[in-house]
């Protein structure tokens, strides 16, 4: 449990800036945005002026989440030295704002918020807490000990954070508080409507399309007791699908049953390849096993990136 000194610590950080900085990882996610949102939306009620900034891709189906509109994407108008705090949230690591070079070369405070068991602790201030669902969860904490009234949108973003980041409570850092929390956030009017129509049903007719191509080339290693499969750009320029919009695929696989350990390997338009990686074991993390290729995540979700491209050797696929 996060320590109610440093939430306190937290508060005195944000009580004495000016202008603060939110930010989360690249192709923000339910939780990165929720947490993003729900910080803003909480900010601006006390008046402070702050600054979203999100990189990569922002999945439409969230566009119900109030301020999401005001989450910059352009890096080239984001301003650096006009912050003097930098909220960085839902990240493992800081590389994963993509803007941690302007972030680490501004003299602002920095601030991590997260869960994720591989987070590097590279804040001034540190709440990283593993056994926290979601960053939303963690930030639900931190409005409790500053005895803030969270409105319907805090509430939304909050359990849009805890909903995604739990498959609907499936996962296995699922807790009796995080269904109290959820439950808090109805009575706090929260539109779980809304959220369940976003993750639930959000993919299109292409994307299903190359789910079915990764699913016929599920392989399955009887020695290693590990399933994985594989697309490659050339795969995804065919069905005009972008690497991101592959989000949920390795979930899917992972019910599976038997397959100690799944791993779904794409290639990313930059020369990158990302590994997904899912367990439902108890005695496997596939966060140490991520860590190995210099990735991270939690003990049953992980991922990393490597340089390379996939290529087809005879009947099987390897990383060149
Ligand atoms: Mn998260």
């Amino acid at each position: 449990m996060v320590q109610e000194e440093l939430y306190h610590r937290f508060a005195d950080a944000l009580n004495g800036s000016k202008k603060i900085l939110i930010t989360s990882h690249e192709n923000p996610d339910g939780d990165a945005l929720g947490s993003m949102l729900v910080m803003y939306d909480y900010l601006v009620s006390l008046g402070k002026s702050c600054k979203m900034y999100g990189n990569g891709f922002l999945p439409p189906q969230f566009s119900f989440l109030s301020f999401v509109e005001k989450i910059s994407q352009d890096r080239d108008s984001l301003l650096i030295e006009e912050f003097d705090l930098i909220l960085m949230l839902d990240c493992g690591s800081a590389r994963r704002t993509r803007i941690d070079d302007l972030i680490f070369g501004s003299d602002a405070v920095k601030i991590n918020i997260d869960h994720h068991a591989s987070n590097e602790n590279f804040g001034d201030i540190n709440i990283v807490d593993e056994r926290a669902v979601s960053t939303t969860e963690i930030l639900y904490s931190f409005f409790k000990t500053q005895r803030v009234t969270l409105s319907k949108s805090m509430a939304t973003a909050i359990l849009t954070g805890i909903l995604t980041d739990s498959g609907n409570f499936a996962y296995a850092a699922t807790s009796p508080d995080t269904f109290n929390i959820a439950s808090e956030m109805l009575v706090h009017g929260a539109n779980v409507r809304n959220i369940l129509a976003a993750t639930g049903r959000n993919k299109n007719l292409p994307i299903l399309q190359i789910w079915g191509l990764a699913l016929n080339r599920l392989h399955y290693n009887k020695e290693y007791e590990i399933a994985y499969t594989v697309l490659t750009q050339a795969d995804m320029k065919s069905f005009g699908v972008d690497a991101f919009e592959l989000d949920g695929l390795s979930s899917f696989l992972n019910t599976m049953k038997n397959a100690k350990v799944v791993m779904v390997l794409y290639e990313l338009a930059d020369g990158r390849i990302k590994g997904s990686l899912r367990t439902n074991r108890h005695d496997v993390d596939v966060a140490k096993l991520a860590q190995v290729y210099g990735g991270g995540g939690h003990q049953k979700a992980a991922g990393f990136e490597v340089t390379g491209k996939l290529e087809k050797v005879g009947e099987r696929w390897k990383i060149t």
